[in-house]
This record gives C-alpha cells, sequence and structure tokens, in this order.
C-alpha cells in the first residue's frame, strides 16, 4: 500500500514539474553578482572574501586540470554562454597561467588572479582616468622561466596623463623588480590605445592612442596614434623601420592585434566619434606603412597611405577593441556596438562579416581563447557588473 502512494505522489510530483516553465536557457549569464569593488585602487592590502558572505554564488575558479597547448587545441564550445567569472570592474585583459590560473587586468587599476578563488592586487600608480587606467596584460612567451608580466599602465603627473608599460616579475602570486619598458606615451582621458601582445617573433607590440591631439598621428617623433614594436627588455629592434619603437604609424586608438597563420599582423581601430561617427577599421599591419589618420576616413585612399581592409562605414560604429584569431578567422570585440564581430582574414571582406551576440551582453571589451580552445569575452559595462563569459559557436 506504502509503494502505490509513494508512486501516486511521484507521478503527482513528476506532473506539478512538467508544468512548471523551464527556465530560460541562457539565463545564467543574468545572474549578476550586486556585490561592488572599489573604483579607484584600495590603498589598503587586498582584503579577502567574507566567507559568510551569503548568497554566494558557485565559486568562479577554473578547473585546476593543466591546460593542453594552444598549438594542439581543437575549438571546444560550450553549448551555451557560461560564465567564468563575475563581479568585476571593467575588465581589459586576461591571460591564462601555465599553472591553470588566469590573470586579468581591471582598468581602476587591480590585476586579479583567479585560481581556486580570487585575489586582487592592487598595481601601484594607476591613474583610472575616463579610458585610461590598468590596461593591456602580457605574459613572455618564456613566462615559464623568466616570469615576466608587462602592463600598460596609465598615471599621472602634475598637469599631465601618461601611459607606460612596466615589466615585472611574477612569482608566488606577487609582484616585483618593476622595469619600465617604454615611458611618457602621452594619455587623455580619451584614446590612450593600451594593447600589449608578443607576436610570433617574440618582439612586443603596443597600440597608442592619439590622447585626443589627432595631428600627433602623423609626427614619426611621437609615441602616439602608433602600433609600436620592442625587445621584451624594451630596447629596439635592429629590423624596426624608422630606428625608432613606431612600427606604423597614423592610428587614432588601435586596441586590438592579432596574428593570422601566417604570421600577418591584424589591428582593429576606433574611427571618428562625435559629429563624425563611424568609420572603425580592420588594418593589415606592415611595417613603416603610414594609416591616415587624421588625414583620411574609411576607405578613402592618397598615395603613401594605407586604407583598412575592412571598415564599418558611416552609418555603424562597432567601438572594436579587443582581437583573436581562430583557424584564421578574426573575432573582435565592439563596445558601442555590443557585439562580437567575425570575419575570415582570406579574402576578408564585409560580404563574410558577421554580427554576433548583439545586445546580449553591453559593452564587450575583449575577445581570447582559452587553452581548451573556447572562445571567451570581456564585457564592460560599470563597476562589479562585468563578466568573463565563454561562448558556444554560435
Ligand atoms: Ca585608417
Amino acid at each position: 500500500m506504502k509503494r502505490i502512494q509513494l508512486i501516486s505522489l511521484l507521478i503527482v510530483l513528476g506532473l506539478v514539474a512538467c508544468t512548471q516553465p523551464l527556465p530560460e536557457p541562457t539565463k545564467e549569464v543574468t545572474q549578476v553578482r550586486t556585490e561592488t569593488v572599489p573604483v579607484q585602487p584600495s590603498p589598503e592590502p587586498e582584503k579577502p572574501e567574507n566567507p559568510t558572505e551569503e548568497a554566494q554564488p558557485e565559486p568562479t575558479f577554473l578547473p585546476t586540470e593543466e591546460p593542453k597547448p594552444i598549438e594542439t587545441a581543437k575549438p571546444v564550445w560550450p553549448s551555451e554562454p557560461k560564465v567564468i567569472a563575475e563581479g568585476l570592474s571593467w575588465p581589459w585583459e586576461l591571460v591564462f597561467l601555465p599553472d591553470g590560473g588566469i590573470l586579468l587586468t581591471e582598468r581602476p587599476g587591480n590585476l586579479l588572479l583567479i585560481r581556486n578563488g580570487e585575489e586582487r592586487i592592487p598595481i601601484k600608480g594607476v591613474a583610472h582616468i575616463g579610458e585610461g587606467g590598468l590596461l593591456g596584460l602580457a605574459l613572455h612567451p618564456e613566462f615559464e622561466q623568466n616570469a615576466w608580466l608587462y602592463l600598460y599602465v596609465t598615471y599621472e603627473l602634475p598637469g599631465q596623463v601618461l601611459n607606460r608599460v612596466e615589466r615585472y616579475v611574477f612569482r608566488d602570486d606577487q609582484l616585483s623588480e618593476r622595469f619600465v619598458i617604454v615611458d611618457e606615451i602621452s594619455g587623455s582621458s580619451i584614446h590612450d590605445g593600451g594593447r600589449i601582445k608578443f607576436g610570433p617573433d617574440g618582439k612586443l607590440y603596443i597600440t597608442t592612442g592619439d590622447a585626443g591631439n589627432p595631428d600627433i598621428a602623423q609626427n614619426l617623433e611621437s609615441l602616439n596614434g602608433k602600433i609600436l614594436r620592442l625587445n621584451d627588455d624594451g630596447s629596439i629592434p635592429d629590423d624596426n623601420p624608422f630606428g625608432s619603437s613606431v612600427w606604423s604609424t597614423g592610428h587614432r586608438n588601435a586596441q586590438g592585434l592579432a596574428w593570422d597563420s601566417q604570421g600577418r599582423l591584424w589591428s582593429t581601430e576606433h574611427g571618428p566619434s562625435g559629429s563624425e561617427t563611424g568609420n572603425d577599421e580592420v588594418n593589415l599591419i606592415e611595417p613603416g606603412k603610414n594609416y591616415g589618420w587624421p588625414l583620411l576616413r574609411g576607405m578613402q585612399t592618397q598615395e603613401g597611405y594605407t586604407a583598412p581592409v575592412i571598415e564599418s562605414g558611416r552609418n555603424d560604429t562597432w567601438a572594436p577593441s579587443g582581437a583573436v584569431i581562430v583557424d584564421d578567422v578574426l573575432y573582435f570585440a565592439g563596445l558601442r556596438g555590443a557585439a562580437v564581430y567575425r570575419v575570415p582574414v582570406d579574402g576578408m571582406s564585409m560580404d563574410t562579416f558577421e554580427v554576433l551576440y548583439k545586445n546580449e551582453f553591453g559593452r564587450i571589451r575583449n575577445v581570447v581563447v582559452s587553452p581548451e580552445g573556447q572562445l571567451w569575452i570581456m564585457t564592460s559595462n560599470g563597476a562589479g557588473v562585468d563578466q568573463v563569459i565563454a561562448l558556444p559557436l554560435p
């Protein structure tokens, strides 16, 4: 008798469950942690997370298993967007540590270490001014041997805003041996560039903005409005085109760097804003070339200048930032465009250009590929609300 009652109960429960609406498949990503973090770097030592904090979501650490080398990994795409980390403040760049941890920069001035928990490491001297702050982050190609970590930092002196690239030793989860790689890149509340990446040639590439002073991009003596190329110690490679750190010139505010399987460098760049919106660009970067800012817009050409391969046109704004290439397909992030953009590099054109996840996650700062071959995005929506999200193949 009891058995029959139990079975009846199970049937009733099953019917009730079936009549409940199913959860939205992708709502996982909307469960934003409301905890806020300081907008300015905290002067006191890092604060441990309160273990008794109620409604604590699942920990956001990564699997601790050894990541597979990127070269041999085939993309493994999740079946739906999956939140990797949340409660972040304007994350800008993310790198994968050899031990399976991740490091990301938050623009207000923290380096966030995620590995079986989270730890924020405040970077001294960061000035979070408008678009400036703690921006780029790169590990040396031989990081496992030398532990060198590079940061692109906005800072302030009396009456001026500047940017520099610093190198640290990152060992035992601590930064030491700060060494300045390049300094006195003009800064501003706008157009601070900030992407730093090592190329397949082992050189460090750096995007700088025009800092709101357009003509500076055409001045070869200035570090601004350029893509720079340096040795890992900040010295100038012998094969740079101008005998200086300048690799290419005439950029307004490039924030994306990615290399394809042929070793070609592609860069995303913000076009004009205000009354002249649009004309965001994807450029194929070659040494010594001049990409036209502020003389040319979009596909305008003139002898001695190089036009973008694709551009958004006058009626669309991508506000493109971080970029990555997977299997010779370029993915890049859109801030104002609030999307991920995808286009094959071979025969790149607007005919093969795709807009993904439009308005699903808000502003998107960056896209990276995980050691497992997943595409991860970083949102740029504000203090304490930003996320890192692994995306399925759309
Ligand atoms: Ca241009």
